[in-house]
């Protein structure tokens, strides 16, 4: 039987824009969502309308002090500390509806695998991995992953299994499961020596009952399509056979692009259409099907996030768009009318991912990165 997906969209997820000029510009998420219905890839889908998380919800991961500052700090700027107010976290109006309503959109698609309503469900707007238990960082202010994680958890869920393809260590989630054996969190990422925020060493492997159950995969710059999709066959997909999560959840940050203001990992839009197809086959071979899809980083505004998002819709709804497909001429006229970068044309980089060259010196760091990790977790 094919698989039933619900995908969590409201155009009030657009308010979560931290300040005019920031990186994070919720203009991806809606050339995305008129990118994908252009192409005929939500033909017939219903849309599920999020609440926002509820403090109850959101108190599974963060702590009561950090709710209250989140709610004050529009309205009383000074000294509100929590890593709020900082370049990266700017204070804006309405910042605790924004974000509670983010994570109620991961709670709600949560909710819709977790009644059986839905095998797979997305959140495109969640995937905000960095915010800590008192603390937002990197863009996030609430934890949509965490808290979807956590309320997964209070229904009695006893395996869920993380996987961050987000070019950032997904440093958040990992801290909020460091010592639960319940939840295996495995972050694919940019070397913390060359990246923000330098975490994600092989050697963070969980603590107490947790030891095993973090997994950390850091690449070199330079890495590319084949080197990344190498290192992740080296990892990922052995650590799922052996643990069978119940529900298979993912980040799945689109800013490991070469055309990425942000980082510097190089993978193609085939690249990452690569791994959401990966990401499905696990889920259906290792999770009994049930797939969590969360969005994430992605800075390429125009270039990049809308095409491979698009993808990572159409492969959670078993939709697959052809690389060829040439883009819809009213959607590149609206992008146009909103941007001087030069638009692309069709829905692939024309790269074939599996035979992407990539130098000597960097399939050696690759193969090195990927020993690390293995000598950390696998016994
Ligand atoms: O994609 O930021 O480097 C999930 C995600 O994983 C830093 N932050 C820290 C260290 C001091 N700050 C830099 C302050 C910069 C202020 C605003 C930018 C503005 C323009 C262009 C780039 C940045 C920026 N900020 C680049 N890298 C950072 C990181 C945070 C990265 C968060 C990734 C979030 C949504
Ligand atoms: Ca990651
Ligand atoms: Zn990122």
């Amino acid at each position: 039987m094919s698989p039933r997906t619900s995908v969590v969209w409201t155009p009030d997820f657009l308010s979560y824009q931290l300040s005019d000029d920031h990186p994070l510009n919720p203009v991806r998420l809606d050339l995305t969502m008129r990118l994908a219905t252009q192409l005929g890839v939500l033909d017939g889908v219903e849309t599920l309308a999020p609440e926002p998380a509820t403090d109850e919800d959101l108190t599974r991961v963060h702590t009561p002090s950090y709710l209250t500052a989140v709610r004050s700090a529009p309205h009383e700027p000074w000294g509100v500390g929590h890593g709020l107010g900082t370049d990266d976290n700017p204070i804006f109006l309405g910042m605790h509806e924004a974000s509670a309503l983010i994570a109620g959109g991961s709670v709600l698609a949560a909710r819709a695998i977790a009644e059986g309503r839905a095998d797979r469900a997305v959140n495109l707007a969640g995937g905000l991995h960095h915010a800590m238990a008192d603390r937002a960082a990197g863009f996030c202010v609430y934890n949509d992953c965490s808290v979807a994680i956590a309320w997964l958890l209070e229904q009695g869920y006893e395996r869920i299994a993380y996987v961050d393809v987000d070019v950032h260590h997904g440093d958040g989630v990992q801290a909020a499961f460091y010592d639960d054996p319940r939840v295996m969190t495995i972050s694919m990422h940019q070397h913390p020596l060359t990246l923000w925020p330098g975490t994600g060493w092989p050697g963070e492997y969980g603590k107490g009952d947790g030891a095993g159950y973090a997994v950390n995969v850091p690449l070199p710059p330079g890495t590319g399509d084949a080197g990344w999709l190498r290192a992740f066959h080296a990892v990922v997909p052995s650590l799922l056979e052996s643990f069978r999560p119940q529900v298979l959840v993912t980040e799945c940050g689109a800013d490991t692009h070469s055309d990425d203001p942000l980082a510097n990992l190089e993978l193609s839009i085939d690249g990452q259409r690569a791994i959401y197809h990966s990401l499905r086959d696990l889920a259906e071979r290792t999770a009994g099907g049930k797939w969590l899809v969360l969005g994430g980083g992605g800075y390429s505004l125009f270039r990049v996030v809308p095409r491979s998002w698009t993808h990572l819709l159409a492969t959670a709804l078993d939709r697959d768009v052809d690389p060829a497909r040439p883009l819809p001429a009213d959607w590149v006229a609206h992008a146009a009318g909103l941007t001087r970068h030069p638009l692309p044309t069709a829905m692939t980089d024309g790269h074939d991912p599996s035979f992407t060259p990539w130098g000597d010196d960097v399939a050696e760091r690759v193969d090195s990165a990927i020993l690390e990790t293995r000598r950390a977790v696998f016994p």
